[in-house]
């Protein structure tokens, strides 16, 4: 299988087709249901949150290096303001609602998404291999021959020309030598990019690096309220317009997609970390770059079930199986951010309230981590 490979959709492998369906997590920002609509500016509605109450107790010392406490306390989680949006209409993204309220104890975060260097420090140190770089198991593709069950990782390639946005593999590739060392393919290295976020990242690589750092993957209720850096009941960690006064505010994509990123915000692809404002809380990029696991695992109705306890629920982690309708045999946790690739054209799940998903063993260039640590 050639990384270039223009073999037509309906000639690639099937093995190879079922991996790449794997990628839905990220493919939320232009998935099949996804069609062109002229932009129109977000605002904030008046919606159910209310007001976060973050604790007053002092931030524990000292502060480990390269994070930022954060307080904890009782906020609104989730939203229903995913306006004018195709992923984001007044009927969708129903797993984000109802918003309802959560109360996380206080913990520090990666000030930013774990860099290549950082990971390397642990690759180094470890010898880990991810799971990208791992031959895939015949158990798992019975049907594939031996020849296909190759290491990779799937990538974004942008095509030609405009195409309708009607099937996602049009713009992604499973490339085979594909890992996070070679974040673009087996021509492509890391050298310039220690500081960008580490991608081809697995749920396993990001846990593996986390316990291995003394830290551990944030709950989705711990991102989020992160994210929020106490503001209440904002689409965006800054306020609630997307630009304020004209200035990009995260790493999304501006322009014709998949065919041409005009960049607009700075960077056409990843970007380094931190080159976008911090939030309240000294966060960095929790919004677009690449989306970054959460420990949870994703089902569509945690917050109605939630919710509907009418109380409120004290630092959840999730449910104990996950489940996901459009991929009932695959096995998901909880992704959140957006990327790098989400299109103000089409897709509003940079939003702080809105959610993602991925399929744990599946990584792409568009997905990394950041970690969290408890107090003692
Ligand atoms: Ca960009």
């Amino acid at each position: 299988m050639s990384k270039t490979s223009a073999a037509p959709q309906s000639r690639r492998p099937v093995w190879r087709i079922f991996l790449i369906s794997l990628i839905t997590t990220t493919i939320v920002i232009v998935g099949v249901l996804f069609r062109p609509v002229a932009p129109k500016p977000i605002a904030a509605k008046p919606n159910d949150a209310q007001t976060t109450l973050a604790d007053t107790t002092p931030a524990p010392s000292p502060t480990p290096v390269g994070m930022v406490w954060i307080p904890g306390g009782e906020f609104s989680m989730g939203t229903d303001d995913p306006t004018q949006m195709i992923c984001g209409g007044p009927d969708a993204m129903p797993d984000a609602r109802p918003i309802h309220r959560v109360y996380v104890s206080g913990f520090w975060m990666d000030a930013t998404e774990v860099t290549n260097e950082e990971f390397g420090r642990f690759a180094q140190a470890t010898g880990y291999i991810t799971v990208a770089e791992r031959p895939l198991r015949k158990e798992d593709f019975p049907s594939a021959p031996p020849e296909n069950l190759v290491p990779g990782s799937i990538v974004f390639r942008p095509t030609s020309e405009p195409i309708p946005l009607q099937n996602h593999l049009d713009w992604w590739e499973y490339v085979q030598g594909t890992h996070w060392r070679h974040p673009l393919g087996p021509g492509s290295g890391l050298a310039g990019l220690e500081k960008y976020p580490v991608v081809h990242i697995a749920f396993e690589d990001a846990e593996t690096y986390a316990k291995w750092a003394g830290k551990r993957l944030p709950t989705e209720a711990e991102w989020e309220f992160a994210a929020r850096g106490g503001l209440t009941g904002q689409p965006y960690s800054w306020g609630n317009e997307l630009k304020p006064n004209g200035k990009w505010m995260l790493n999304i994509y501006q322009g014709q997609f998949p065919t041409h990123d005009r960049a607009e915000d700075g960077f056409s692809g990843i970007a380094p970390v931190a080159q976008f404002p911090k939030n309240g809380y000294g966060l960095f990029d929790m919004a677009g770059n690449v989306w970054e696991w959460c420990s949870d695992a994703y089902r569509p109705d945690t917050y109605a079930t939630r919710s509907a306890l009418g109380t409120v629920t004290r630092n959840p982690t999730g449910p104990k199986e996950s489940f996901d309708p459009a991929e009932p045999g695959a096995i998901k946790r909880v992704h959140r951010g957006g990327s790098f690739l989400c299109t103000d054209q089409y897709c509003t799940r940079y939003m702080i309230g809105s959610r993602g998903k991925g399929e744990v063993s599946t990584s792409s260039n568009h997905l990394g981590f950041r970690c969290v640590k408890t107090s003692r």
